[in-house]
């Protein structure tokens, strides 16, 4: 089992939307011999998309897994969607991997979501190396390529380690820095050892020269005989290039083109010596759920077994698949383990290895191998498995702050509970959707990352669950509260015939500071209202307040003071006085100056400074107000206040502003008054609908 892990390399593809992930996976499996043809994106015959949302849109909406032998190594691979909308997969995926492969696309450079991946894998600790992709373009530039990833990516130093020979139509090969030696392919990807052309002499001697130099700085004892002017080997460099790369302080950078298969015999080759095997990754660090201690798990088949799911798939004929990452242990093919988020021992059948679209069967699972296993009971994406003897907690990484959400409405009359049902196993699966009923507007919020997060996964109710919705924008949760102190009377009196209602109350007004929400305060003196009757009057206004008086919004920060009142001793209840309360709260609301109050969001966009100027005009177009800005490599960060009204469809928006290139995060901050015009209008409305 040991020498296994040794020879496992679990590798992330990681890039932004296009750069050519998928590509990439097929000509591997391809080149592994896992594949006899290679698949096309834009013909819709991939391996590793395959779900009919991914066919639809040529682009990857959900990670996809497969393994292919490799000069006596197994790697597996796990293809990322690069698209913002469905980031949280990638993180997760991350998190499960040993090293990523960052896809630099050539034309495009840098873009923002490479930016983000490569974040996440300093977030998890993941050596990088990357490859850039698409030389074969036109307009692709390795140099201006690579010029980016130098400037922007912090962290691991991208490191040249392979040239281009040529560049768009006329790319033939690469020449390699370490071997130093060319390698030209044909039509078939396959490379021939050449000469190094002569016109490239002069710069592979410099690239090679920076290259030496960067890789002896990873390790002080090569840096000494580099100083000395001796010779380096092979063996010395690639050794130092690899404790570089582990260590995180290099990135090495190789290129090709996925599509016309150059340079990919050269990536697998590169991860099988310079990236880390399960084993080099060290232990993982949890909790024992009994004492709260830090505890640890080494990647080692005798210890006790450990695991985190990272990923929930519903397969329409496997069901419901967990899949998990093994830290430490050797798990069998059938039995029980423990989950400690849950506190529950779960059962199962069969050990899953995911190979695209289909499951195979696997015997035994041991560190580092990412399996899955069909039908658990309670286990969720984030949850520890582990050993029911030796129990360990690792703590579930958290997915992506929800940027937008839809009012999602059933098709036909009667299929709410239906709707309720499928969002719940689409929620299992994908961990950056969320729902919420929302008391205040009565609607069934969907939460998602964008308009195309939320759209695929309507597309997936209809296809998966049958169950058809539609997609409004949701109601803004607006507010009411007061400015001005009153003091009023609230007295409910009826008397006439039977037994008779009296209750009488007089309360004191006041605004709070805004989020201090509502406040009461008796202060009856001598029994005006006896004791009994006291709470029913706070609940009568509470009860009243829900219902705004303006347009029907909550009414919040205001402290009401009892301060009077009078009773019957027969004719009094507590249901009079809540009426009496709600009264008082109804004429005092009208008087002290109700006004409108709106969600504000604490906005942070990030975009390439070329579009600084529409999204600050965009932004002031829409009442937002900049708090401050800042630049982060080539990108600008802007943070700023904006009027949730404003901005339910930023995603979109930002979208089409930057080409897709901008993103952003935001969190509910405050609510703040709307002003006057505005309100009059969402008032009018309001009162319109009800
Ligand atoms: N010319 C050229 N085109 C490429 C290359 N690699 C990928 N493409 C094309 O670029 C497009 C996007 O490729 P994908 O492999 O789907 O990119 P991806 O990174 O998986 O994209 P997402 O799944 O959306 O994140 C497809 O049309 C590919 O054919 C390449 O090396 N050269
Ligand atoms: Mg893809």
């Amino acid at each position: 089992m040991a020498e296994m892990s040794e020879r496992l390399r679990n590798i992330a593809l990681v890039s932004h939307g296009g750069a050519g992930k998928t590509s990439l996976a097929e000509v591997m499996l391809f080149k592994g011999g896992v594949t006899t043809r290679i698949g096309r994106v834009e013909d819709g015959n991939t391996v590793m998309d395959f779900e009919p949302e991914e066919l639809k849109r040529h682009s990857s909406i959900s990670s996809a897994f497969h393994q292919l032998p490799w000069k006596k190594h197994a790697i597996s691979i796990i293809d990322t969607p690069g698209d913002q909308n469905f980031f949280t997969d990638t993180k997760f995926c991350i998190q499960a991997a040993d090293g990523i492969v960052m896809l630099v696309d050539a034309v495009d450079g840098v873009k923002v979501q490479t930016e983000q991946g490569w974040d996440f894998a300093a977030e998890f600790n993941q050596p990088c190396m990357i490859f850039i992709n698409k030389l074969d373009r036109e307009r692709a530039d390795f140099k201006r390529a690579f010029d980016d990833a130098a400037q922007i990516l912090e962290g691991p130093k991208p490191t040249i380690v392979q040239l281009p020979i040529g560049s768009e139509a006329d790319l033939k090969g690469v020449v390699d820095l370490i071997a130093m030696k060319a390698y030209v392919y044909d039509d078939a990807g396959n490379a021939t050892e050449t000469e190094i052309p002569a016109d490239m002499k002069e710069t592979v001697e410099a690239e090679r020269e920076a290259f030496i130099e960067n890789v002896a700085e990873a390790d002080d004892a090569l840096v000494e005989k580099y100083l000395e002017g001796e010779t380096l080997t092979d063996e010395e460099i690639r050794a130092a290039l690899r404790k570089g790369t582990l260590d995180r302080t290099l990135a090495p950078v190789l290129c090709g083109s996925a599509t016309r298969n150059i340079g990919v015999d050269l990536i697998l080759d590169f991860i099988t010596f310079g990236m880390p095997s399960p084993l080099d990754r060290g232990p993982k660090e949890g909790t024992d759920p009994s004492s709260g201690e830090t505890i640890q798990r080494a990647p080692d088949p005798q210890a006790p077994f450990s695991a985190f799911v990272f990923k929930t798939i519903a397969d329409p004929f496997a069901g419901r698949l967990s899949v998990f990452r093994v830290i430490s242990g050797t798990l069998g093919g059938d039995g029980t383990f423990y989950n400690t988020q849950r506190e529950t021992k779960e059962r199962f059948n069969q050990l899953l290895r995911i190979a695209g679209k289909e499951q195979k069967p696997a015997n035994e699972a041991g560190p580092g191998d990412i399996l899955a296993v069909a039908k658990l009971k309670e286990t969720k994406t984030g949850d520890t498995l582990c050993a029911d003897s030796d129990k360990i907690r690792f703590e579930p990484v958290s997915p992506m702050t929800p940027l937008i959400s839809f009012a999602i409405q059933p098709k036909s009359q009667g299929d709410e509970d239906k709707i309720f049902s499928a969002l719940s196993k689409l929620l299992e699966e994908d961990m950056a959707l969320s729902v919420e009923r929302k008391a205040d507007t009565k609607e069934l919020l969907l939460f998602g990352q964008g308009q195309v997060h939320i759209e695929s996964a309507v597309d997936k109710l209809k296809r998966k669950y049958n169950v058809e919705v539609l997609l409004a924008p949701p109601k803004v949760p607006y507010r009411e509260t007061i400015k001005k102190s009153v003091r009023v009377q609230g007295r409910h009196k009826k008397q006439t015939g039977g037994h008779g209602q009296f209750g009488d109350c007089w309360i004191q007004m006041e605004s709070l500071p805004r989020g201090e929400g509502y406040e009461f305060v008796d202060a009856i003196v001598g029994g005006a209202i006896p004791k009994t009757y006291i709470p029913a009057v706070d609940k009568g206004i509470q009860e009243a307040a829900l219902k705004g008086v303006l347009a029907g919004y909550p009414l919040v920060d205001f402290k009401v003071t009892l301060d009077d009142g009078s009773y019957h001793a027969v004719d009094s209840s507590e249901m009079a006085f809540k009426i009496a309360g709600s009264l008082a709260f109804k004429k005092a609301a009208m008087e002290a100056n109700p006004v409108l109050l709106e969600p504000i969001m604490e906005i942070t966009i990030t975009t390439p400074e070329e579009y600084m100027g529409d999204i600050m005009g965009d932004l002031n177009g829409k009442r937002g107000r900049v708090l401050g800005m800042d630049s982060k490599g080539k990108n600008q960060i802007i943070k700023a206040h904006v009027p949730m009204a404003e901005f339910l469809s930023y995603a979109p928006d930002l979208r089409s502003m930057t080409g897709g290139r901008g993103m952003f995060v935001w969190e509910f901050s405050h609510y703040d008054e709307v002003p006057a015009q505005l309100a009059q209008k969402i008032i009018e409305e309001a009162n319109k609908e009800s």
